[in-house]
């Protein structure tokens, strides 16, 4: 059978660029704007899968294979033809690093799990560590940018896990474990996958994953034997990670490092690395396996990804790395910003089922009282959502604030989207106009029976100004044009209404209703009398 090549859509983002002149990261914010709040994804909660690492060690030639299965929607045959050259983001042969910054694939990949919850995967490309060009401040800002914004996080490394690997996770995810002191129980971050290229020792411990967990349990085991700072590494990683795995590959082939025009393309590549590809990367990727990105123990969408971006950068935009205070307070203003949302999401929800879409109207007085309810309730959900931002108090209250302030406007929506569904305040401006007309015509038709002529005439006129504009509302309600002078016209009906009729309708209505109440009570006294002497008698 003849296997096509698999067609791509989409190229890489770069989100995180680093100035020529100053040297330092910036965030392209509109660039990732584009591709998390594409409409497709912007709601959707996220796996963010990256891959970090030294430099030099395949990170992009991977993830342009992850790609691949992406575009190929999973399908069996996903690695495409041999010959097929492999793209995406851009990786090459030599010694110069290639990545840098970070960087994201344009299209979004969502993917059903299970449950039927669809799940946005973003696939993201790092620069490597520690290449002769990046200041250690330039390794720490990308790796821990990732470790921050990622729910996968794939450790590249070469032949082996070492000490020294593990120092630098540790470095570098230390801004998670400084988040950690002040959470009860949640890891702050969800999974790390060690992938060993070119794994050198496959006689000891086999290729694949399971070799792979075996090696991670004997490196991971705490001894007493370990030098304290050894064994506070490993401590620490499990604390930071909910859960760690390990993958072993093979050496792809003398092609691949050595010939020249050496394109990607699967018939160069050793079989048995291309075998361990096609565990590898479906494993990765599976529905069961994507982990969605959290924050504070909240599961988190792609809008609020960005927001969760860019207060990370705005903790590193100084010249020095930030202190510890800042990384503390950095954490209690993600978890505060991921609550907010969470509550946010209540009271629009509660409310969506209350007055939202096509419910009927509610009395304005109901709704307050709902209101009230539910935004205590989505204070309540705020405040139990926000597990890292409990020891840092004045992060919480300025982030409460906020959430009362968001839900003040969402208020407001809803008011009046409720109020337009009021068909009585619609009725309002014709039943205005036309009492007004013929309040006119009755005035006309008096004056004219008292020969008062010249009055007559102008109530006539007052009577045609006013046929006139309710011809006009009724035509703008009906097409949709000149809405201007429907609003003019509105408020003028308003004016008549709040200033003239009602309180006319009022006293009227109040003076009837009295006379009637009175008259009701004197009924009942006098009947209650006759019946007292009746039975008296
Ligand atoms: N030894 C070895 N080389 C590999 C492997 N996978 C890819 N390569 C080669 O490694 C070289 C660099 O690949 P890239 O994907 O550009 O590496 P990178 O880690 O993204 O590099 P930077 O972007 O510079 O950090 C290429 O020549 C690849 O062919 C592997 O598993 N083992
Ligand atoms: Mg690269």
């Amino acid at each position: 059978m003849q296997v096509e090549d698999i067609v791509m859509d989409g190229h890489p983002v770069p989100v995180l660029i680093q100035c020529e002149d100053t040297g330092s990261f910036e965030l392209d914010e509109e660039a990732l704007e584009e591709v998390l709040l594409n409409p497709k994804i912007a709601d959707k909660y996220v796996c963010v899968l990256a891959v970090a690492g030294a430099f030099r060690k395949g990170k992009s030639f991977l993830l342009d294979f992850l790609l691949r299965y992406m575009s190929s929607q999973q399908s069996q045959e996903w690695l495409g033809d041999v010959d097929q050259p492999l793209q995406g983001f851009k990786w090459r042969q030599g010694s110069k690093r290639e990545t840098t910054g970070v960087l994201i694939w344009s299209e979004p990949f969502l993917i059903k799990k299970r449950s039927g919850e669809e799940i946005a995967v973003i696939l993201m490309d790092t620069q490597g560590t520690f290449d002769i060009q990046s200041s250690m401040k330039d390794s720490t800002t990308v790796f821990a940018l990732t470790t921050m914004v990622s729910s996968v996080l794939v450790y590249n490394l070469m032949n082996n896990i070492q000490e020294d690997d593990l120092m630098n996770l540790q470095l570098f995810t230390s801004y998670g474990m400084l988040a950690q002191e002040d959470c009860d129980s949640a890891h702050p971050f969800q999974r790390l996958h060690f992938l060993v290229r070119d794994w050198g020792f496959p006689y000891e411990v086999p290729y694949g994953h399971q070799g792979g967990q075996k090696l991670l349990d004997e490196i991971l085991l705490v001894t007493e034997k370990q030098h304290p700072a050894h064994q506070e590494v490993r401590r620490d990683l499990r604390k930071c990670f909910r859960d760690i795995n390990c993958y072993l590959m093979p050496h792809p082939g003398f092609n691949v490092i050595q010939k020249a025009d050496f394109d990607g393309r699967l018939a160069d590549i050793e079989e048995e690395f291309v075998n361990h590809l096609k565990v590898l990367v479906p494993r990765l990727l599976s529905p069961e396996n994507l982990v969605k990105k959290e924050i504070g123990g909240q599961p988190i969408k792609a809008r609020d990804l960005l927001k969760f971006f860019t207060l990370f950068m705005e903790v590193f935009k100084d010249s020095d790395l930030p202190e510890p205070t800042t990384l503390v307070e950095f954490a209690a203003q993600a978890s505060s910003q991921a609550a907010l949302e969470a509550g946010k999401e209540f009271y629009a929800e509660t409310m969506e089922a209350l007055v939202g879409g096509d419910r009927p109207f509610l009395k304005t007085v109901q709704m307050e009282a709902e209101h009230s309810k539910a935004k205590e309730r989505a204070i309540q959900t705020y405040l139990e959502k926000n597990k890292y931002g409990r020891k840092n108090q004045s992060v919480v209250e300025k982030y409460q604030l906020m959430l009362e302030e968001e839900v003040g406007k969402m208020f407001l929506k809803y008011s009046q989207q409720n109020e337009a569904k009021n068909v009585f305040k619609a009725a309002r401006t014709p039943a205005t106009l036309f009492s007004v007309l013929m309040f006119f015509y009755l005035l006309s038709g008096i004056f004219g029976l008292f020969g008062m002529y010249s009055f007559a005439n102008m109530c006539n006129l007052g009577m045609g100004v006013f046929l006139i504009m309710l011809t006009v509302w009724a035509y703008v309600r009906y097409s949709g044009e000149y809405r201007d002078a429907g609003v003019y016209i509105d408020e003028l009906a308003t004016f008549l209404w709040e200033n003239v009729i009602h309180p006319i309708y009022q006293t009227y209505m109040e003076k009837h209703l009295k006379e009637a109440a009175e008259q009701a009570a004197q009924q009942a006294i006098t009947s209650s009398l006759t019946n007292g002497k009746i039975k008296s008698s």
